[in-house]
């Protein structure tokens, strides 16, 4: 049977913050497969769901949904879960952190997975500006009051867009082990704990990131599908 949800992904991409929302909700949802190898994410079929020709969508039954913040957010709001209820001060706070995740911390990871794509010419000013920044944010996250989803242990959408993020920034930030997660030990831990629920275990299993894909990630080797 059909169902509601359908998410296009590829393997350990930003699909993979939907994918644990989904799982952390319990939603039953169908995937499709876009096959990056074959930047199927560029075809005209994909670009009707999402003109930026970017992963994920989610396809709903209001029509085909982009952006992971928003998903995550129209998630959130449809269920009644992983966010603070709409009008409470905690609400805030966690509005202002699914900002600032979608809107500094993923943008600055982008340009350092990328350097290429935002440099005239030799990329790696670029990259060293990116890494900068990414180390940057991530002390300030780390030292945050206001973010108490790090430690409470329960489940939110900024757990499902942060440990992805974590992994990333190891597995592609360019090499030479520069990331150390243990540096943060919040981080880490915020990592160990994420990694340990059912739904990481889920996702994990369906796009092959191993036994300690947030906490000390290594590379994918998904059933179906490539990351890049
Ligand atoms: N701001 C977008 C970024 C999505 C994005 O960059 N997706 C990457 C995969 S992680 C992608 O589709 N890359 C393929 C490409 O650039 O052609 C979002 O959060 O949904």
């Amino acid at each position: 049977m059909t169902k509601d949800l359908r998410l296009y992904y590829a393997p350990d991409n930003a699909s993979l913050c939907v994918r644990l929302a989904l799982e952390e909700l319990g939603l039953p949802y169908d995937t499709t497969l876009v096959d990056r190898s074959v930047k199927a994410q560029k075809s005209d079929a994909y670009l009707a769901l999402n003109p930026n020709g970017l992963i994920p969508v989610l396809d709903t039954p209001h029509g085909p949904l982009f952006e992971t913040a928003a998903i995550l957010l129209w998630l959130a709001e449809t269920q009644g879960r992983l966010m603070p209820q709409i009008g409470t001060p905690a609400r805030m706070h966690a509005v202002q952190w699914m900002v600032w995740l979608a809107n500094t911390l993923h943008p600055s990871l982008q340009i350092m997975f990328y350097p290429a794509q935002y440099a005239d010419g030799d990329p790696d000013p670029t990259h060293h500006m990116a890494t900068r920044r990414v180390t940057a944010h991530l002390d300030v996250l780390s030292a945050a009051q206001t973010a108490d989803w790090l430690d409470s242990g329960e489940p939110s959408v900024h757990a499902c867009y942060l440990a992805p993020m974590l992994r990333w920034a190891a597995l592609y930030g360019g090499g030479d082990q520069w990331f150390d997660l243990t540096r943060w030990p919040r981080l880490h831990e915020f990592a160990k704990r994420f990694e340990a629920r059912d739904s990481a275990c889920k996702a994990a299993s369906a796009e092959g990131l191993g036994e300690t894909p947030f906490s000390n990630p290594s590379a994918c080797h998904p059933p179906e599908g490539s990351a890049l």
